[in-house]
């Protein structure tokens, strides 16, 4: 923690701009890497360097100048740390002591150098060998009454080979168990936009950003959390494109922003006005918004106006009618009541959508995380189909994924309910059967957890115990398991809530080389845009005893399994080789995958409805009806808010870079609760008053966390926000999207006590 004094106040300036170089160069500083961050970066999305550790934006492979951001450059200072955890360091603190310190003091220490093994007699890690921790986990695996009581869980920034292997290792191990840190996230996006135009992915690519005519950005901080965008966002607003923001905080880079790489802007400390049009939306408002501007077009559709795209819904689309029927029955008082935006404005949004003839809807998690979030993104595909805005040139819906190669983990198998044809084509390739059964996303593997029936928990990266919802529990039931295995770079709390055997094993990083037996190694990564392209790392690894992630799965397969006849001691040599069984498996997508990756542009995954092909069962583009205006179940309590939790400036996920939120105006506190004006003093409180949040449930289990700052900011009412991963422990597991499984994190009810 700092000891400085918290501050709050406003931000003054553009987002972007001389802030974002002042933070660039400090945090080289402070992880004390100013010379070889700075190398690191200079081939950082370069041809022939590795790929951004950040977000899941593209990387334009830029051949004339730097391409990274603020917090890109964040992301690799944190993972090219002078700092080192040691045995030294290990064996000075006991797990208890380390319990005690901060997300952000852990994260601080640097990076993990040898792998270690839990001693319960001194409560510390102590030193173990490769060899000795992968015959541990062998014994644990190989002892358990069922594979299904192992769990197999992925982080995003694991690499394309290194989730394939992992997936053919799992199954061929026995399990589908594939908790995956996309179930927290854009599993909503995987499992409710199939239904409606046949794949879970974004339907767009980057030509479409230049060829679009008006953009949505619903529910999703660009400045902060794909800061790459917003270079696009810039270019259209240059281009005179309007840029609809659907926001219940005014984030700050979607009012004005300024370019850090735009040499004259810097110079002449210009701005770029972003959002034309800013939609400040209650928590859960959005479906009434988009129902208003449904029930505009089908009015002025019927008034004989041409606003329709009847010849698209005509060949593409089933269910219109019904969808129709449904908008035009909604009430204007309850629209507005629902979504918080004036009838007017609906309109004025309405009227830009229906002048676009080519419309991007791009979303994050504001959308995803409710009760309701698979459905409502169904229905902002309905809102597409009215315009046949998809599959045409500038046009589509767009998922801003998170983590790196979330996206391409999914494709590459870790997938907890594989279709039938994967395992068809596992069974040809491999010769073993895969298990058939569906097995867990991280609710279920959780709630196994919870009933005892899960003894082992392997994670791929990732901190597992922070990132999911209702903290108390979950760690309790993570201390109930016989084993617990974190492969990570950095040391996290879930290391520190663990199991009665514990393994952390440290690996080498996406920005360090790979070499084998067979030379130098390179990886492949898939971004939110379905293009895939190599990744190698420029620097040394952080210790020689740094293990690459490839061999690390292919010698606890090799221990586990020691009848197996895949090619494991292969694999871990030879990254070539896991791309041409990669092919083998998905030979539509993949086929020559390794000759397609020399080219240094990568290449495109086939998105069936980018080309209006629509892999449905019916093989339609499909308008699904929502019925009512609630994303999330209404709770009758007149005390009752609905909370956000949100990213700040400074983190990515659980990893705390620092305690400030730059520009939402905190400086030093991360224990603070954004609420309107109006909000608060309808409660009596003052500004800045500290106070405690409680969760308002059924389950009877009393959730709560103290020490909040109340904090004025002109969020909507109704709504408060506040940061992930502090305020998970009001998150109750149960409230979550059912048909995802995605936790409702951006509408958790809660009530404030003093
Ligand atoms: N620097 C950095 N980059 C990141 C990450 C990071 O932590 N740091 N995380 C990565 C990951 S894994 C992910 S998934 C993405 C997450 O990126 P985002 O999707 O931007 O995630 P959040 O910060 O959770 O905030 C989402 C936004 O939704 C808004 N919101 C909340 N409730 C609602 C609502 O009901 N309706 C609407 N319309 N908006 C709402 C919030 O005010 C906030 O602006 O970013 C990725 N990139
Ligand atoms: N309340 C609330 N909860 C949320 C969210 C929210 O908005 N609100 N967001 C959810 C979302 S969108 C997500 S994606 C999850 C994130 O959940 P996770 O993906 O599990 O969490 P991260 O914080 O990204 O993981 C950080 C750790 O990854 C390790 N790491 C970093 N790079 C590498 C690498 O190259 N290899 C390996 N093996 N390890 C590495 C480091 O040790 C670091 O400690 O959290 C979810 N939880
Ligand atoms: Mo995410």
């Amino acid at each position: 923690m700092s000891d400085k004094q918290p501050r709050y106040h406003r931000y003054g300036q553009p987002a972007g701009g001389w802030g974002s170089a002042a933070a660039t160069a400090k945090v080289l500083i402070k992880q004390s890497v100013l010379a070889k961050g700075s190398r690191a970066l200079l081939s950082m999305n370069q041809p022939g360097g590795f790929k951004c550790p950040s977000c899941a934006f593209p990387d334009p492979i830029c051949h004339q100048r730097l391409e990274f951001c603020e917090n890109g450059a964040k992301a690799l200072a944190f993972e090219a740390t002078r700092y080192r955890v040691t045995r030294d360091f290990f064996a000075t603190h006991t797990v208890s002591e380390l319990m005690e310190q901060s997300d952000y003091w852990l994260e601080m220490q640097g990076r993990l150098t040898e792998p270690m093994r839990y001693d319960a007699a001194s409560d510390k890690y102590v030193p173990v060998s490769w060899n000795d921790a992968f015959a541990l986990i062998a014994k644990h695996l190989r002892g358990l009454d069922s594979p299904h009581q192992a769990d197999f869980y992925t982080s995003g920034r694991t690499l394309n080979e290194t989730a394939f292997l992992y997936s053919v290792f799992v199954r061929e191990f026995g399990t589908n168990n594939f908790p995956d840190c996309s179930n927290m996230c854009h599993e909503p996006t995987s499992r409710g936009l199939p239904p409606s135009i046949g794949i879970g992915k974004g339907t767009c690519t980057m030509v479409d950003f230049d060829q679009t005519e008006a953009l949505f950005i619903i529910g999703q901080n660009t400045g902060s959390n794909s800061p790459r965008m917003m270079t696009n966002l810039v270019e259209a607003r240059k281009r005179g494109i309007p840029i609809v923001a659907v926001n219940p905080m005014p984030e700050r880079a979607l009012i004005k922003f300024t370019a850090p790489q735009d040499v004259v802007q810097m110079a002449t400390f210009q701005h770029t006005d972003i959002a034309s049009e800013f939609v400040h939306i209650k928590i859960g408002g959005d479906l009434a918004l988009f129902k208003g501007m449904m029930k505009v077009l089908f009015e002025r559709d019927a008034a004989g106006e041409p606003v329709l795209d009847h010849a698209f819904i005509d060949e593409h689309t089933v269910g219109l009618e019904a969808v129709r029927q449904d908008a035009l029955a909604q009430d204007w008082a309850e629209i507005v009541e629902h979504s918080g935006v004036s009838e007017a404005q609906i309109r004025r949004v309405a009227e830009i959508y229906i002048r676009s003839n080519a419309t991007m809807l791009c979303y994050g998690m504001g959308l995803t995380q409710h009760q309701r979030g698979s459905e409502l993104l169904q229905q902002a595909c309905n809102l597409l189909f009215l315009r046949g805005n998809i599959g045409k040139p500038g046009a589509g819906i767009v998922p801003i994924r998170g983590h790196s190669n979330v996206q391409g983990d999914r494709t590459c198998g870790i997938d907890e309910q594989p279709p039938a044809a994967l395992l068809d084509n596992i069974e040809k390739v491999f010769g073993f059967a895969p298990p058939r059964e569906p097995g867990h996303h991280m609710l279920k593997a959780v709630e196994a957890m919870m009933r005892g029936e899960t003894r082992v928990f392997f994670a791929m990266g990732g901190n597992f115990v922070r990132a999911i919802p209702d903290t108390e529990r979950s760690y309790a039931a993570m201390r109930g398991l016989d084993l617990s295995v974190g492969v990570n770079t950095k040391l996290n709390r879930g290391h520190l809530v663990h199991a009665k055997d514990a393994l952390i094993l440290p690996v080498v990083a996406r920005s360090e080389i790979i070499r084998t037996a067979k030379g130098e190694q390179v990886q492949s990564i898939e971004d939110m845009v379905a293009k895939v392209t190599t990744s190698r790392g420029v620097l040394e690894p952080a210790s020689p005893d740094c293990m690459p992630e490839v061999e690390i799965i292919c010698r606890m397969a090799m221990a586990t399994l020691p009848a197996s006849k895949t090619p494991w001691a292969e694999f871990a040599q030879d990254y070539a080789l896991i791309r041409d069984w990669i092919a083998k498996v998905f030979p539509d997508i993949y086929s020559d995958f390794n000759e397609k990756l020399k080219d240094p542009d990568g290449f495109h995954l086939d998105v069936p409805p980018h080309r209006r092909v629509w892999p449905t069962p019916n093989g339609k583009a499909n308008f699904l009806l929502l019925p009512g205006l609630h994303v999330n179940t209404p709770v009758a309590d007149a005390a009752m808010l609905r909370l956000a939790t949100v990213r700040s400036h400074d983190q990515f996920n659980t990893t705390i870079y620092s305690n400030d939120d730059r520009y939402r105006g905190v400086w030093g506190n991360r224990m603070v609760l954004f609420i309107n004006e109006e909000d608060r003093k309808a409660r009596g409180l003052e500004n800045q008053q500290i106070v405690a949040l409680e969760t308002i449930s059924t389950d009877g289990i009393s959730r709560r966390v103290e020490g909040l700052t109340v904090l004025d900011y002109p969020i909507s009412r109704g709504s408060v926000a506040g940061y992930y991963p502090e305020l998970n422990p009001l998150l109750p597991l149960d409230y979550h999207d059912k048909i995802s499984g995605t936790p409702a994190a951006k509408s958790i009810p809660v009530r404030i006590v003093v």
